[in-house]
């Protein structure tokens, strides 16, 4: 059943919302009386008001309808704000339609049953597949604790990086890049290994429209061995700055991170890197729902590998760099057989400019 007329505004402010909420899912809602919207809301930042409380603040909605992107939540211990059902049944409202159940153990399916309860009609499943499109990363996180990771890259139609001698800026145009700094802008964490700092040295804040923006995800390093040199972009504010390491690290090396601001986190040291099962059960545990991996290849090739990435994003520009020295977008072992590959699942095909963008879901995770 795709979204209601009301459903869709309610999705666009809790696509607004995206970003800002973490741990919590971005929600959007809206009240609805005779047809006529009344009030829109959406989640507000940790400890905030959750977006049915946002709308129906001090709004006389006796007798109207609330649209809402995700079940009201129903009262748990440990819980920051008064629980949106609470406030439904005082509003006196009619009737919620709700996208889809909340996944999050404490609610799943009990704010339905109180709202019930308490004489409320309650519709559930309009824009159930775009609310859970929309809310994937939430899913992951409160289904098996690790953040959701995007992969992305910037290749050549041959599917390289960079050349034979390192020449990387820029393969693909504007508008490519600017739809990179655009998710950037949303997710909790930017993520790349310490050859791409060496190679490139990225700054990795999201600047949508070339401007930092106010909010800037975590960034994240791997670097089990401590290569990234401390006056790295990627070390310097704003925003936290994570490096991922191992045993292997001088701890020379490590003091001269720390006194960047910068965070050491000690993962176990794997062949390939730092343990990623473990790095992202830690990010998970922080609250991190998802990760934007930009590379470079290797790390995209450990993510494939080891089942950690949930969707690709590969933006292509129509060049091609040839040369077997040439940098692959995705290094690992990669499969074996054909129909070990990773296929996409609904992949969507999108101009970008002059440059085009395939994106799809891959791996074993779905909501
Ligand atoms: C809603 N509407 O907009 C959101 C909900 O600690 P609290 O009080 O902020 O509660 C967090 C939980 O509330 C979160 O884990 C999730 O189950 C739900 N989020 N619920 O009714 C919202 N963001
Ligand atoms: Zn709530």
């Amino acid at each position: 059943m795709t979204a209601s007329r009301f459903m869709r505004l309610a999705l666009e402010a809790a696509v607004a919302a995206r970003g800002r909420t973490s741990p919590n899912p971005w929600v959007g809602s809206v009240v609805v009386r005779d047809g006529a919207v009344l009030a829109t809301g959406a989640t507000q930042p940790p400890g905030g008001p959750h977006a049915e409380a946002a709308a129906l603040a001090g709004l006389a909605a006796r007798g109207a309808d609330l649209y809402v992107t995700l079940e009201p939540c129903a009262p748990f211990p440990g819980k920051r704000t008064r629980p949106c059902v609470e406030a439904i049944v005082e509003a006196a409202l009619r009737r919620v339609v709700v996208a889809l159940e909340d996944p999050d153990p404490h609610v799943r399916g009990r704010g339905i049953a109180l709202l019930r309860e308490a004489g409320v009609e309650v519709v559930v499943g309009d824009g159930r597949e775009e609310a859970t499109a929309l809310l994937r990363p939430y899913f992951k996180h409160r289904q098996i604790g690790r953040p959701y990771v995007f992969a992305k890259f910037a290749a050549s139609l041959d599917g390289r990086t960079a050349t034979r001698t390192g020449d990387s800026q820029w393969i693909t145009g504007e508008a490519a890049r600017k739809l990179g700094h655009e998710q950037r802008a949303w997710v909790d964490a930017v993520l790349v290994g310490s050859g791409t700092v060496l190679a490139d040295d990225p700054a990795l804040t999201a600047r949508p429209g070339g401007l930092l923006a106010p909010r800037q995800p975590a960034r994240i390093i791997l670097d089990a061995r401590g290569r990234t040199p401390p006056d790295a972009r990627a070390l310097a504010a704003p925003g936290a700055r994570i490096v991922a390491t191992s045993s292997h690290a001088p701890a020379s090396w490590r003091r001269a991170i720390a006194a960047t601001g910068a965070q050491l986190l000690d993962c176990e040291a794997h062949p390939g890197g730092v343990d990623l099962d473990q790095l992202f059960t830690v990010l998970g545990r922080r609250g991190i729902l998802s990760v934007w991996a930009e590379g470079g290849g290797t790390v995209l090739g450990s993510l494939f590998d080891g089942g950690h990435a949930d969707e690709l994003w590969a933006f292509l520009a129509p060049v091609v760099i040839g040369g077997a020295a040439a940098r692959p977008a995705i290094a690992g072992a990669g499969a074996e057989t054909l129909a070990g590959a990773w296929q996409l699942r609904d992949p969507v095909v999108q101009s970008a400019g002059g440059d085009i963008l395939v994106r799809g879901y891959v791996g074993e995770w779905s909501p």
